[in-house]
């Protein structure tokens, strides 16, 4: 990669991945669009505002700023694709293929981020294979399984370089995810800072699997500089840090901040999709192919989290 146009910048991993990128590859190389102004970090490099529908304007977007790849992060999460099913479809897949059509057009590399949300409630549960059955029963599922085909399809029709991966739960201090199934999992740091205390929407017991936002980042820039003659599979690799349900993330949090208090008000919407995906991902082929190896578990992850977000919300 050496010039790179994300899209979504301004969302839970591009407001992360942007400034990695830039730190990277330098920040003159990474141009952030999003479908609204820039703030914070995003304000400070190349920037343009991009509906990631417009097909016409991605490629002129493309053509002007030289990319050499499209990282292709804008999407609506689980949660709020089943509020507004089409609305969710047309992001993120006619999105989706809009911005592969101009990447084709220019010859960028193509990156894609699927999600465990791909897997459905037939798909094997517990160490979930890399190939297995994909029937997801959301729209963002769905969408995100099509999209792994499609992205694959114009690897075998054009040789376009796409390459993918299946985020579990994202877990990030910096920007608060909106809309999304595994929310919870960062909603209840921000709580345990603010009011020792957290109501879960998702039930004791319910296992996903997760991974801190600094994995995630290191692990998509591993992904799209892998030698690609390793590369067995593309659309979209497994990779996970952890799994846990709420109890165990509260437990974690308690050896921190001893007094911490769990409750639960269960949503129906977001326990049933977070049910009908796995507990856990067998993540061999990114180990082998492209050598995945995440750095935090859940309790370093939980230290980093509380300091800093002690630091951010708790008045000196
Ligand atoms: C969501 N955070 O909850 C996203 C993600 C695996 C979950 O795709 O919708």
């Amino acid at each position: 990669m050496k010039r790179i146009l994300v899209t979504g910048a301004g969302g839970q991993i591009g407001s992360e991945l942007v400034p990695y990128l830039r730190s990277i590859y330098g920040e003159s190389n990474v141009l952030a669009t999003d479908v609204k102004a820039p703030e914070g970090d995003l304000a400070q490099g190349p920037f343009d505002l991009l509906d990631v529908r417009d097909g016409r304007r991605a490629s002129e977007l493309i053509g002007a700023f030289k990319a050499d790849t499209v990282i292709h992060m804008a999407g609506i999460l689980s949660a709020k694709g089943e509020e507004n099913p089409n609305f969710a479809w047309d992001i993120n897949v006619n999105g989706t293929v809009a911005m592969l059509e101009a990447a084709r057009e220019h010859r960028c590399a193509f990156f894609f981020p699927s999600s465990i949300a791909a897997f459905g409630p037939t798909t094997p549960r517990v160490n979930t294979p890399q190939d297995t059955i994909q029937r997801p029963t959301t729209v963002y599922g769905i969408a995100k399984a099509s999209m792994e085909m499609l992205c694959d399809y114009y690897h075998l029709k054009f040789n376009l370089d796409t390459r993918g991966l299946r985020f579990p739960g994202l877990i990030s201090y910096v920007t608060p995810p909106g809309g999304g199934t595994t929310d919870y999992a960062v909603h209840i740091y921000y709580d345990a800072i603010t009011k020792g205390s957290y109501t879960s929407f998702i039930a004791k017991g319910t296992y996903m699997d997760m991974m801190y936002m600094p994995d995630a980042l290191e692990a998509i820039v591993q992904l799209m500089e892998a030698d690609p003659s390793k590369l067995k599979h593309r659309n979209a690799f497994n990779i996970s840090a952890m799994s846990f349900d709420p109890e165990e993330i509260a437990q974690s949090i308690r050896k921190v901040i001893p007094d911490f208090k769990l409750e639960y008000d269960v949503d129906p919407l977001r326990q049933s999709i977070a049910e009908s995906w796995p507990d856990s991902l067998d993540c061999s082929a990114a180990r082998e192919e492209w050598g995945f190896a995440p750095k935090y578990d859940l309790d370093r992850m939980t230290v980093h989290m509380l300091e800093k977000l002690k630091e951010r919300l708790v008045k000196a």
